[in-house]
């Protein structure tokens, strides 16, 4: 089958499959779509947690996405697992010679183990820098909490704190809902004239390292393909959801959901 459209990844590598490059890998190819990558950083882990994290080199980060980029221009692009100040920088230089206007960015943070994989510089330059440079941003609710410096206890709590995202310069917003206590989940997307709340089951699995990776891969993947961009978010998210509900029960801790 030929693939729909393409897609670059720029993120971290997951040793365990679960979550990073690789579950976006999986994501973009299940999608009908033909994923490139570049590296930012390799971890080696498995699904009770993070062994070691070994970064690239920012200057190879560049050559992976302008040297893959000059030869099959992506369509649209996401972006995971970015770790320091350097990394951002030059991704954004690198960006700016791909003039893609489909950019996703998962501003990851923290692994579902607890393990940091982003400094606290690192973290004021998406905030100041890169945010403006994306069509959309998806973070959780700590990561909301994070970049919006506001608690999160709410449905009201996510909006006020999209609110304070788009402020900053982000186009488009969304909050994924799935650290709240609550019997559904919302995700919420927002943008200066909008606030659409996507409603789904919750399953109680354990098995759900990746789920983050996976739906701004799927979203960038329906972009890719021309969706607009709510009927991305709504395909995407019920993609994960499926991938959720179909329980693959693999490893001793969090498993990863089933691309
Ligand atoms: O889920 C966030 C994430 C992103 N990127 C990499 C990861 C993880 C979580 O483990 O390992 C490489």
């Amino acid at each position: 089958m030929k693939p729909k459209s393409k897609v670059l990844i720029i993120a971290g590598s997951d040793s365990s499959g679960g979550a990073g490059i690789q579950a976006d890998i999986k994501t973009v190819t299940a999608l009908g779509c033909y994923a490139m990558t570049a590296i930012t950083a390799v971890t080696a882990q498995n699904t009770t947690g993070v062994k070691s994290i070994a970064p690239i080199n920012p200057k190879e980060i560049s050559k992976q996405i302008e040297f893959s980029s000059s030869d099959i221009p992506p369509v649209s692009i996401k972006i995971g697992m970015l770790h320091t100040k350097e990394v951002i920088l030059a991704v954004i230089k690198s960006l700016k010679k791909i003039k893609s206007n489909k950019v996703v960015l998962d501003p990851v943070m923290v692994a579902k183990g607890g393990a940091k994989l982003i400094n606290n510089t690192a973290i004021n330059y998406i905030k100041k820098e890169l945010i403006k440079k994306t069509l959309l941003i998806t973070p959780n609710i700590p990561e909301a909490e994070i970049l919006s410096k506001i608690k999160i206890n709410s449905i009201d709590d996510m909006i006020k704190a999209g609110k304070i995202l788009i402020d900053l310069g982000a186009k488009n917003v969304l909050i994924k809902g799935g650290h709240l206590k609550s019997k559904k989940i919302y995700d919420i997307l927002l943008n200066k004239k909008l606030i659409k709340i996507f409603p789904s089951r919750k399953y109680l699995s354990k098995n759900t390292h990746g789920t983050g990776c996976t739906l701004s891969s799927a979203i960038t993947t329906y972009l890719s393909c021309g969706k607009d961009l709510i009927k991305s978010c709504e395909l995407g998210i019920k993609y994960v959801n499926e991938a959720i509900r179909s329980n693959l029960k693999l490893g001793k801790g969090n498993g990863p959901i089933n691309h």
